[in-house]
């Protein structure tokens, strides 16, 4: 009889608020439904780069093509989506270097930020013979899952912009919007260079500036916990190891000064990058990487072969990170301090 009761009271609670709203994203492919690792499984991925919107954690890659003797062949972006970190939809392509009319090639990595109500993607391409290496583009879209349309015309950092060692020094955008509503880029290979954007998004505000950090090689991560301001990024110490490692440093300001504090991450299986991607989602932090442990129909993981991946990251009470190991289980176990 209660049950019965319970069970009308229910549909008259259901007509009067209408139907349950419709899944967006139902009918699009799910690559993931437990939250092991790696993330995708039916494509090799790299350079994850996390973005929280609307309940949602989208996770924008580079998809890996590289064929034998190929070191990299990264033909466009990929974006995933998941809003419990367990089941992942696949949206698809969002852009490819191409789509910037000066590049000619190379999807490497790129970080996507929300700024009043648009998406504006930085990434790092290869630009034609007229300024030949690696530059940034700045592309933007209405939505996290693009299309993302080149938003300036030009590339936003050239090879000639900076007095780098080599022409791969302007790659691996991150961006990262402060208190005061300043978006900064820090970005870099070799030499780590930072710059204010203009509001207008698609210039900067300032100088180009270099800073110096421990071990630094490529693939900076910049975020804020609290009141410190953390920079995590691959890089190499030859006493460890010659292949990459993920470390970070923090600040008391999104400039410096940058207090080296040691590392998070270990080597990647079969991969000498490393990439770190960061976010906190839904009141936890987790750290993005990549290794070349994925096979995929006979096909083995290398560096150019690469699959994304997740783990939970923790902090101590002082605000430093606790070593992350990379592991099979990745956030499918419950979460444990
Ligand atoms: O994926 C191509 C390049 O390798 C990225 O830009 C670097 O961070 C490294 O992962």
């Amino acid at each position: 009889m209660l049950r019965q009761a319970l069970a009308a009271s229910a549909a008259v609670l259901l007509m009067a608020c209408g139907a349950p709203p419709e899944d967006p994203f139902a009918g699009l492919p799910v690559v993931n439904t437990d939250g092991t690792n790696p993330i995708v499984r039916d494509k090799f991925t790299a350079d994850p780069a996390p973005l929280v919107h609307d309940g949602r954690l989208w996770l924008y890659v580079g998809h890996d093509e590289a064929g034998e003797g190929e070191m990299f062949n990264i033909t466009g972006w990929l974006v995933y989506s998941t809003e419990d970190m367990r089941t992942w939809v696949d949206h698809g392509s969002v852009m490819k270097p191409t789509d910037f009319s000066w590049a000619i090639r190379d999807a490497w990595a790129s970080e996507v930020i929300e700024k009043d109500g648009r998406f504006w993607f930085y990434t790092t391409v290869e630009h034609d013979d007229t300024d030949h290496g690696k530059a940034i583009g700045v592309a933007v879209s209405d939505s996290p899952t693009g299309p993302f349309v080149d938003a300036r015309g030009s590339a936003l950092v050239k090879n000639s912009d900076t007095d780098g060692p080599h022409w791969w020094d302007d790659i691996d955008p991150t961006a990262f919007e402060d208190d005061d509503g300043t978006v900064w880029l820090y970005w870099g290979n070799a030499h780590l260079y930072y710059a204010p954007l203009a509001p207008d998004m698609i210039s900067f505000a300032d100088e180009i500036r270099r800073v110096e950090v421990d071990h630094f090689v490529e693939g900076p991560w910049l975020f804020k916990r609290g009141e410190i301001y953390y920079l995590a990024y691959a890089g190499i110490d030859e006493t460890e190891h010659d292949w990459e490692q993920i470390y970070y440093a923090t600040a008391p300001t999104v400039t410096g000064p940058w207090t080296f504090r040691g590392k998070i991450m270990g080597i990647a299986e079969n991969s000498f990058t490393i990439h770190p991607g960061i976010a906190e989602f839904k009141g936890d932090w987790y750290l993005f990487y990549h290794n070349g442990a994925l096979s995929i129909d006979g096909v083995e993981g290398a560096l150019g072969r690469r699959s994304v991946r997740a783990e939970h990251m923790y902090f101590n009470e002082d605000g430093t990170i606790r070593p992350v190991v990379a592991t099979d289980e990745g956030v499918s176990v419950a979460r444990g301090e």
